[in-house]
């Protein structure tokens, strides 16, 4: 600014530094103080970050021995997995997604609720437990991928005294931040849902993708197929195996509801990759964000050029517009990894941006080990 306005006031009129001053105790903010600069590029507090399977998997079993779930207790027997740059008691693994780690066991019902956040589940481990979502129970098997829709109404039970482990992965920051969380139970006393429907029923209607049955089309927002199992996916990504997939992604196979192609419900995408013995991908970064689980095998992705090993059962999560890239540290054994992404919000308001590192052959330095 200009050494004048500086200059004490003679006639009243404040110097731009008084006036500065004021306007801010106004809810005023002069756009020229700064607020332009923050938007060049994406910022974000979202750190990338890495959780353990071992360590996550000891936790959440301990807390099925200390909180009851049910009516009397706990709506869902929960560990979110908090980003370190997500203040306590907020929810959030990325500015828009969270994941969390869900256990029941037993003869345990968690109640039936819905709520406008979209959810899916990504099996881990156990067995014998169901998800009813809106009247039709979900058998859940480990790797299978169940989705909960946007107030579709769900509630799970167990039927078998191992636990079920699940990865829950849900939009819950980003509708918050859209002022558009709603949630309600489930209006009986017991807030169990009546079962409507046959048992696994969407797999047997939705499952083939390619042949559907004729008629009623009129909720296409969210795949009409509820469980994705893992057989089919596995049976996918085999046949893929010897293709060239990818160079930032390797073989990667995106869940699509059969009636669109598209993402399967609005605001959250799926993919499962494979990283075939030795691939290493190249480096990229984009805009949205993502949340990864090691479903098999080991290796690492370098995000920022920060290294993050990962094994089995891991769960580690990208800030949007980072750069990353993954390989398989086995020279024998494919390594698969389950992702979800808030991209389709991204990509509906043309807010996706995608662009390839050029350096040292298309790969990040790495800075640092994890
Ligand atoms: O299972 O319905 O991790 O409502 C968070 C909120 C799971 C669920 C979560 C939920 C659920
Ligand atoms: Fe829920």
């Amino acid at each position: 600014m200009k050494a004048e306005t500086h200059e004490p006031s003679t006639d009243g009129t404040p110097t731009l530094e008084e006036f500065q001053e004021t306007v801010l105790q106004e809810q005023l903010t002069p756009l020229w103080m700064g607020a332009l600069g923050q938007l060049r590029e994406p910022r974000t507090q979202i750190q990338p970050y890495l959780w353990r399977w071992k360590e996550v998997r000891q936790r959440v079993l301990q807390s099925l021995k200390l909180i009851p779930l049910g009516v009397e207790g706990a709506e869902r027997r929960v560990l979110t997995l908090r980003n370190p740059g997500v203040p306590v008691p907020r929810i959030g693994t990325t500015h828009t997604l969270v994941a969390a780690i869900q256990i029941i066991a037993g003869t345990e019902v968690a109640p039936s609720h819905r709520h406008t956040m979209a959810a899916l589940r990504f099996i881990i481990e156990g067995e014998g437990a169901c998800t009813v979502v809106n009247g039709e129970p979900e058998s859940m098997e480990p790797r299978d991928l169940l989705l909960t829709p946007n107030w579709y109404w769900h509630g799970h039970f167990s039927e078998h005294s191992e636990p079920m482990i699940w990865l829950d992965g849900l939009d819950v920051p980003l509708v918050q931040g859209l002022g558009a969380t709603f949630q309600e139970n489930y209006p009986s006393p017991d807030r169990r849902q009546p079962i409507i429907a046959p048992r696994d029923e969407s797999i047997r209607r939705y499952s083939s993708g390619g042949l559907l049955p004729v008629g009623d089309r009129t909720a296409n927002k969210n795949s009409p197929l509820l469980n994705f199992r893992w057989a089919q996916t596995e049976d996918r990504l085999t046949q893929m195996a010897e293709r060239d997939g990818s160079p930032y992604d390797g073989v990667a196979l995106q869940y699509t509801n059969p009636f669109t192609g598209g993402s399967v419900m609005p605001t959250i995408d799926c993919w499962i990759q494979m990283l075939r013995p030795d691939e290493q991908t190249k480096t990229h970064r984009h805009t949205g964000s993502i949340i990864y689980h090691v479903v098999e095998g080991n290796g690492w992705t370098v995000i920022n050029g920060k290294r993050f090993d990962w094994k089995t059962g891991d769960i580690f999560c990208l800030p949007p517009w980072a750069w990353h890239d993954h390989a398989n540290a086995s020279n024998r054994q494919r390594a698969i990894i389950f992702s979800f992404a808030d991209t389709p919000v991204l990509k509906a308001f043309d807010l996706y941006r995608e662009e390839a590192y050029s350096e040292n052959q298309g790969r990040q330095h790495v800075e640092a080990a994890f």
